[in-house]
């Protein structure tokens, strides 16, 4: 059986200060996301006489091999581990500013220009109620980019699609420092984006 881990973060705590600042960082990753890879691991060891060798973005793909019982744990410890692991790769201290290259295009071409994008983007991120998440993520049946929102741990592989960019909107994520102020957090974190990732993620997709 596969044994998740808590991957390491791609810079220091420190690196994306002062937009999001250290404590959140060290807390956020070493106990928050360290409680899904332990959810994960122990939800998989409790679906018996089963082995799980695909990796967990397949299993939330089509959960229905999974017990119904245990298709939520699945689904808040597996989408937790997977979401975390990309939002610490989705970030970086080079970050911000625009993207480029073929996803600038199908963003002009679905948003109108990135200046929308980013707009639409920050509202949806700062409407959700309660803990979620905001997506810009690729969808395989149509071919093109959306903006989504995914509530709790959901994450956009249980819809089919595929996560380009994802920001965590759990306030474990800001509070420490923006307390309730969602859309300062919201504007902090535009400065760390890792458009190379994101856009390198897209290409290998639309190729
Ligand atoms: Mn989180």
């Amino acid at each position: 059986m596969v044994r998740y881990q808590l991957p390491k973060l791609p810079y220091s705590y420190d690196d994306l200060e002062p937009h999001i600042d250290k404590q959140t960082m060290m807390i956020h990753h070493q106990r928050h996301h360290q409680s899904y890879v332990d959810g994960l691991n122990k939800v998989l060891a409790e679906i018996s006489g089963s082995s799980h060798p695909q990796y967990i973005t397949s299993i939330l793909s089509d959960l229905t091999p999974i017990p119904e019982n245990l298709q939520k744990k699945i689904k808040f410890f597996g989408g937790g581990f997977e979401n975390h692991r990309l939002l610490w790769e989705m970030m970086n201290p080079d970050g911000g500013g625009i993207p480029g290259g073929r996803l600038a295009d199908s963003i002009d071409v679905y948003f109108n220009s990135f200046e929308e994008f980013k707009e639409i983007f920050s509202m949806e991120a700062l409407s959700i109620e309660g803990s979620g998440w905001s997506w810009l993520v690729f969808n395989q049946t149509f071919n093109k980019i959306e903006i989504i929102t995914t509530k709790n741990q959901d994450s956009p592989w249980i819809l089919n699609k595929i996560p380009l960019l994802g920001l965590d909107l759990w306030e474990h994520a800001y509070y420490l420092k923006h307390q309730n102020l969602r859309a300062d957090y919201i504007s902090s974190w535009w400065n760390v984006v890792n458009w190379d990732y994101v856009s390198n993620r897209f290409s290998e997709l639309s190729g």
